[in-house]
């Protein structure tokens, strides 16, 4: 059996659908949820989902995901404009990385354009919404495929 993708989210991302949703859209993280573990089988993969609000939280998974995962898909929300911890985290870890943005951060406030973890990501999606998960898993289904051959 296949080690899951790791899925993990971090601040106020609990309240999307709900906040601002001229920038991050009206889907709620449980239709997020639902739409990565429906393409995930699909795909042949299982997904691990999660948020937290608390940065040592999301670094504790990267640690199991170390453990357990075979590729790790995070939207870092505020901590990746800010969280040197989580960056190190990542770059502990074996297998890809790829950042989700919902939002476009290049086209937003400066504080905004500087990302910890794009300095190890594998790829970064930003900018095409909540559909930009499923993105990330596609492109995971291939790169996971591509390490195992
Ligand atoms: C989500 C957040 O909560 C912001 O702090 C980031 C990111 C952007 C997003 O677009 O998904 O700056």
């Amino acid at each position: 059996m296949t080690k899951p993708v790791f899925i993990l989210n971090g601040p106020n991302l609990n309240l999307l659908g709900k906040r601002e949703p001229e920038i991050y859209g009206s889907e709620t993280l449980a239709d997020v949820e639902a739409s990565c573990v429906r393409l995930a089988e699909e795909l042949g993969l299982t997904v691990r989902f999660h948020q937290s609000n608390a940065e040592f939280q999301i670094i504790d998974w990267i640690h199991e995901a170390r453990e357990e995962a075979c590729g790790l898909i995070i939207n870092p929300a505020a901590f990746t404009h800010t969280s040197i911890a989580i960056l190190d985290a990542l770059k502990a870890c074996a297998f890809p990385i790829f950042e989700v943005h919902i939002s476009n951060i290049h086209k937003r406030e400066a504080f905004r354009h500087h990302s910890y973890v794009s300095t190890c990501a594998d790829g970064i999606v930003a900018g095409f919404g909540t559909q930009g998960y499923e993105m990330a898993l596609r492109r995971m289904a291939t790169s996971v495929d591509a390490e195992t051959i």
